[in-house]
This record gives structure tokens, C-alpha cells and sequence, in this order.
């Protein structure tokens, strides 16, 4: 029987969204765009009792951040007045945005409301959201996921690589789809000689390969010493991806574009994937996690997360087959305490709630609107 944490009595009294932009320490050039600064939606779950509950979105784009803050303004009025219990609300918010459909920034928005709801619930129950879901605070296995993008100078790839090692970082996340396989090994090649073979690398594609390019780069990399291959091909060519999955001998990693635990289902019911790592926004917040951890758990299929390490940390340290953090500094500007790093782990913050705590003066700095 999975725990069930009790909610604390409280009553939702307003849910307000904030845009803002935060810049990027290093440079995140995917093989589809490069990301300088990053659009955030900060979302605040205030509730009668005076307890106030945070998470964040990345809105990907300046104007779906603006959109999800419009699609929050209407989560508030469905949900002012009402108590609040994550889950129920999840329902509620489901059956009422049926007709649009709980997709791309609506169910965006349904997760920021649901993340800053059971940080409301944590806080008011006096525990850090680890303890709050049934687990305890524990350092988390962590790979730096900043920068390491698509560079044409391969000397300043393998320096930003070791960059990436401090705090004791032991895996780090390298960006591919370069024009040819020629370049993609070049790249892996130049941070490996950098990082040594004792740290892990994994690689990521963003979707850039077709099926039969995907198995022919993808075989090349098998003898590259790669920890995980991740979206070769279109997220949603499911069929495609378990031939790889068949072919290949490096993992194949899946994730962060599973739209709710049913995304994730039939991905994992396609054997499209050896290793998941679902996004915080588009698996459905915390109460959507839950259950994705539910569905890894029973087909022992390796966890990690996306983005959003502030709040993944505590989901993952409760989550059975809890593989990798992906660690990002996204939100350290605009935090009191940024999440700390220790020894390649992430060190979830003994204090209530997920921690984060919004520091006033960056907010109004980096705001959007
Ligand atoms: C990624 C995607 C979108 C924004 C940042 C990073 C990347 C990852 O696919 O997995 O980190
Ligand atoms: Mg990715």
C-alpha cells in the first residue's frame, strides 16, 4: 500500500503566478535552439491559515510563461476557497479543463499549482516535503546538467566539462546532434579526455536524429563508454525508440516529454526506454510524480528527473528506483538558500516544505511583465 500522507486542514485563499527571466551561468545550445536565459512562471499557493506554498515552472518561451500565468489566474478561481488536498484538486482541475484537454500549458500550469499545494501541506505539517511524502532527507545522487552545448570548439567544450566537476560532481550531461557522427564523437571525445573514465557521461539528443541515423550514431557511441543515450529521435516515436532500445547497448533514456503518468505508461508499455526521467511540469507536479514512480517502481525501470532540482530532490529521495538528479542552477538567483551540492549529491534542506523560498529583490529584478 503506498503511503498516504494526511493533509493539514487548510483552505486555499489565492494562487498567484510570477514571469520572470533568469539568465544562465553557462550556455545551453541543444541541438534544436541555444538557451541563454530561461523564462520561469514562480508559482505561491497562500491559504487562510497564512501558510504559503512555492514551486516554478519553465515556461520555455517568454510567452507560454505569460500564457501559464494567465492559466493560473483561472486555477485560482477554481480553487480559492476550496481545501486544500493535492490530489482531490488535480481531479477537480482535470474534469474542469476536459474540454481543452490536460496538455502541454494547461496541465503546465495544473502541475505549478499542485507542486506549490503539497509544499502548503508540508509546510503546515512542520516536515520537509521528503518526510511529508513518507521518506526522510537524504543526499541524492546528482549529474550537472549545465552547459556542456553544442560548441564548435571542442577545446572550450572539454573546459566548460571540467568546470562542471566542482562541488564532486561524478557524471555530467553532454549536448549532441551535430551536423555529422564525426562531430558528435569528436565532442565525446574531447570531454572524456577532460573528465577521465571514472566520471559518467551521459549524452543528449533533444530529438534530433531520424530512426536509421539515430541506429547508426547510436552504435558508434556504444563504443564511446556513454551512460545514457537520451531522446535520439522524435519523443513520441515510441516504436522507434524500442529498436534502439533492442539494438543498442547503451541505455536508452526517456522522459521529460511524458505528458502525465499515461505518457509515461505507454511509453514503458512500448519497451520504448531502459531508464525514465520524467519532468516535474509535464508528468503532473508532485501528486503526477507519485504515480509515475508507482508505474517505475512495479517494472523496476530506473528513475531519474528533470529540471527543477530543488523540488525533484525530495520527490526522488522517496522514489523506489530513484536513479540520477539532474542538476541545474536555474533558480539560484531567485532563491534565499539555492540547493546545495555535496560530493556529486544534492542535499535536500531540513527545513519545511520543498525550500525554496523566493528572495523579493531578485524577483523584482528578473521580472517578465
Ligand atoms: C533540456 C531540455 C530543455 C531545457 C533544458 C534542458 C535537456 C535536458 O533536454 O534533458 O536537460
Ligand atoms: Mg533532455
Amino acid at each position: 500500500m503506498p503511503f498516504q500522507p494526511s493533509f493539514p486542514p487548510l483552505t486555499v485563499r489565492a494562487v498567484r503566478a510570477t514571469p520572470v527571466e533568469v539568465p544562465l551561468n553557462f550556455v545551453l545550445g541543444t541541438s534544436r535552439e541555444a538557451l541563454r536565459k530561461v523564462p520561469l512562471v514562480l508559482v505561491d499557493v497562500e491559504t487562510e491559515e497564512g501558510v504559503t506554498g512555492r514551486g516554478y515552472l519553465f515556461g520555455y518561451l517568454p510567452a507560454a510563461a505569460i500564457a501559464i500565468c494567465r492559466l493560473i489566474a483561472e486555477i485560482d478561481a477554481l480553487t480559492r476557497g476550496q481545501r486544500l488536498d493535492p490530489p482531490a484538486l488535480f481531479e477537480r482541475l482535470t474534469r474542469r479543463f476536459a474540454l481543452i484537454g490536460v496538455q502541454g500549458i494547461v496541465r503546465m500550469a495544473v502541475a505549478g499549482f499542485d507542486q506549490a499545494a503539497w509544499d502548503a501541506a508540508a509546510i503546515a505539517a512542520g516536515m520537509p516535503l521528503v518526510t511529508f511524502l513518507g521518506g526522510s532527507p537524504r543526499p541524492v545522487l546528482a549529474y550537472n546538467s549545465c552547459g556542456l552545448g553544442l560548441k564548435n570548439n571542442k577545446g572550450a567544450l572539454a573546459e566548460e566539462a571540467g568546470q562542471l566537476l566542482a562541488r564532486g560532481f561524478g557524471a555530467v550531461k553532454l549536448r549532441l546532434g551535430y551536423p555529422d557522427l564525426a562531430e558528435d564523437i569528436a565532442a565525446v571525445r574531447a570531454v572524456r579526455q577532460r573528465i577521465g573514465s571514472g566520471v559518467r557521461l551521459m549524452v543528449d539528443y533533444n530529438q534530433a536524429l531520424t530512426v536509421e541515423e539515430a541506429l547508426k550514431r547510436g552504435r558508434a557511441l556504444d563504443g564511446e563508454d556513454i551512460y545514457w543515450l537520451e531522446e535520439p529521435i522524435r519523443h513520441d516515436d515510441y516504436a522507434g525508440a524500442a529498436m534502439l532500445a533492442r539494438e543498442l547497448a547503451t541505455p536508452i533514456q526517456l522522459g521529460e516529454n511524458f505528458s502525465l503518468p499515461a505518457g509515461m505508461e505507454a511509453a514503458l508499455d512500448a519497451s520504448a526506454c531502459d531508464d525514465v526521467m520524467p519532468d516535474l511540469e509535464r508528468i503532473g507536479g508532485v501528486t503526477g510524480w507519485r504515480r509515475a514512480a508507482a508505474l517505475a517502481a512495479a517494472r523496476n525501470i530506473k528513475m531519474s528527473s528533470h529540471l527543477f532540482p530543488e523540488v525533484s530532490a525530495h520527490l526522488l529521495a522517496v522514489t523506489p528506483t530513484c536513479h540520477y538528479l539532474e542538476y541545474v542552477d536555474w533558480a539560484d538567483v531567485l532563491v534565499e538558500e539555492p540547493l546545495v551540492i555535496r560530493d556529486g549529491h544534492a542535499i535536500i534542506p531540513n527545513r519545511p516544505g520543498n525550500g525554496v523560498i523566493w528572495n523579493a529583490d531578485a524577483v523584482a529584478r528578473h521580472r517578465l511583465d
